[in-house]
């Protein structure tokens, strides 16, 4: 469909989606008195955590460091209550911050993008909405996070299914009445695996239907030490450069030994002594070598498989649960201080459909193999289209009317995972090819809003009407991206990182796994360089 016809509304930008990066990206927008509107498709301000409202939802960043570092008043004034957030935590404190920088008179919510297409004379962005809006936009910014187009497989039969089902990454509002129902859940990635101990203790019985073992690390949730807290207030600032300053983007000591440079019995009382503070970010930095070195990493998931075996009573079940086929950390780790324990009780049955795929579901239940699991309600939590898929459900067009999904048919294909060639103006926030979800993830959307917002103004104070990227730098940071890629073990399993759990999907690398410090650094490069690998052009007036 043509988008020529001349629009309503013009705006200096269209943001998509209110969560962490939308409201951030907002801010900055406003402060520089630039016309911007955000389309949100939920009620309110937050994103995933708006979403994901499924029993146990809980952050595995600490509260701490996971929330915004830009303005001091909002982080002295804000008082987090647990070591990892609970989502009703998060989505109150991203509430608050809508409200504190009087944001929702730029948001529109209730309102998807279904359509958007550039256009050169005007250099302008025309964006569609499912309810009939039609505005204009210099640029064009997505925000629409990496976890949010939920993924149902297409299981035979879900149509007949005469329960309720749900998918944890739209769970109502309401919330779910579990209290003596037969519960089927359908995924062992942080989602499941946070889910099924909630839901256990409310349902009749649960089965819990795995795939692929993941490795657990503890985490212990205590509510927060106020000294501790004011601690961290006092010099709030130094506490997140120090932050910045780490892979992660997570205050957190760096390791200094390998975990083959000390004895087996060494190594075992540091894994042991980590593993008790509860704090999965501590157990991962036990030491240098953990994601880069195949047999120090061996050594972390052998201390988890033995813990495994230690808390699980049946052996059996132990066996079923304990990881084999994948190195610690090339799956995304999930954090549970009741995961495996979850397994000791009589209502709790682990069924393996790895051997045995899920067949059909029947009206009644769950079919694998033979076997029926008989069920009232089924929890999908089976992930995400993730990264791409909620950028590439917006049918973005360039003014040849080249869709984004053609240019990445064979998988994305970006600048620094900021814009990608063809697509003048567009600028995504945490898109493919930049370190999003490798890192806390609320750092890496203020590094990207800061530069985005830098380089606007960069632009208006030079004239300059529109930016887009050269192919060669496509080109090299595709291949940058990849090389880091295949040294990380993200690329040796077939997890979503890859692109792997949606059918059809391309294989390739997704996010940049080099860390939040190198990426930081080309990002500044960039701009040192006077925008080295970016077309700048045109007139702004
Ligand atoms: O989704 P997932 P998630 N038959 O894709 C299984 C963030 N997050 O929502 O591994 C049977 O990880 C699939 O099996 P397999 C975090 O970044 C963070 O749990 O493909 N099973 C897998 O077990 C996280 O990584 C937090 O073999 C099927 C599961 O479904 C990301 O969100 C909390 C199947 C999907 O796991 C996504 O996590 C929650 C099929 N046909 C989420 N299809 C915290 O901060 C899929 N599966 C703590």
């Amino acid at each position: 469909m043509s988008e020529s016809d001349p629009s309503s509304d013009d705006f200096d930008a269209v943001v998509v989606g209110a969560g962490f990066a939308g409201m951030y990206m907002l801010h900055r927008l406003q402060a520089r008195g630039l016309r911007a509107r955000v389309y949100e498709a939920g009620t309110s301000v937050g994103g995933t955590w708006y979403w994901n409202r499924y029993p146990g939802a809980r952050c595995d960043v600490p509260s701490l460091d996971y929330s915004y570092s830009f303005s001091e008043e909002l982080q002295q004034e804000w008082q987090w209550t647990e070591r990892y957030p609970s989502q009703p935590e998060i989505l109150a404190y991203a509430n608050h911050v809508a409200d504190r920088f009087d944001l929702r008179r730029d948001i529109q919510f209730e309102t998807r993008v279904v359509g958007a297409q550039y256009h050169e004379e005007p250099a302008r962005w025309t964006v569609r909405t499912d309810r009939g809006d039609r505005v204009t936009a210099r640029f064009l910014i997505t925000a629409a996070g990496c976890l949010s187009a939920p993924a149902v497989p297409d299981f035979k039969g879900l149509e007949s299914f005469e329960g309720s089902w749900y998918h944890t990454g739209l769970w109502p509002k309401e919330g779910v009445d579990f209290s003596g129902k037969r519960v089927a859940i359908i995924g062992t990635g942080s989602s499941g695996i946070q889910a099924m101990p909630v839901i256990a203790r409310e349902a009749d019985h649960v089965c819990l239907l795995q795939r692929t073992a993941n490795y657990v690390t503890l985490a212990h949730n205590p509510a927060l030490d106020a000294e501790a807290v004011a601690h961290v207030k006092a010099e709030y600032p130094e506490y997140r450069e120090r932050a910045r300053q780490t892979r992660l983007g997570i205050s957190i000591e760096t390791p200094e030994h390998s975990a083959l440079e000390v004895s087996p019995e060494e190594r075992e009382r540091i894994y042991e002594r980590r593993w008790a503070v509860g704090d999965a970010n501590v157990f991962v930095t036990s030491f240098t070598d953990i994601y880069s070195n195949l047999d120090a990493n061996e050594t972390a998931a052998e201390f988890v498989r033995a813990k495994i075996r230690s808390i699980v009573n049946d052996p059996v079940v132990a066996e079923l649960l304990t990881p084999r086929d994948h190195a610690f950390g090339a799956k995304r780790l999930c954090i549970s201080e009741e995961y495996y324990e979850a397994f000791n009780r009589d209502n709790v049955t682990l069924v393996d459909v790895k051997q045995r795929p899920i067949e059909e579901i029947t009206p009644t239940g769950i079919r694998v193999g033979d076997d029926v699991c008989e069920v009232d309600v089924i929890v999908f939590s089976t992930g995400y289209d993730a990264i791409t898929g909620p950028i590439l459900n917006m049918n973005i067009r360039n003014s040849a009317g080249l869709t984004l999904n053609e240019k990445w048919v064979n998988g994305p294909v970006t600048y620094l995972g900021l814009a990608t060639k063809g697509f003048p103006n567009l600028l995504m926030i945490t898109g493919p090819g930049s370190p999003s979800v490798l890192v806390n993830v609320i750092a890496a959307i203020e590094q990207h809003v800061e530069w985005i917002s830098d380089t606007i103004a960069f632009m208006d104070d030079n004239g300059i009407a529109t930016i887009e990227p050269t192919e060669q730098a496509e080109q090299d940071w595709g291949a940058e991206v990849a090389r880091i890629g295949a040294r990380s073990f993200i690329s040796s399993f077939n997890a979503w990182y890859m692109g792997a759990n949606i059918p059809g999907k391309p294989r390739v690398v997704l996010p940049y796994a080099g860390g939040l410090v190198k990426y930081r650094r080309f990002c500044q490069q960039v701009v040192a360089d006077n925008y080295a690998g970016f077309v700048l052009s045109g007139s702004s007036s």
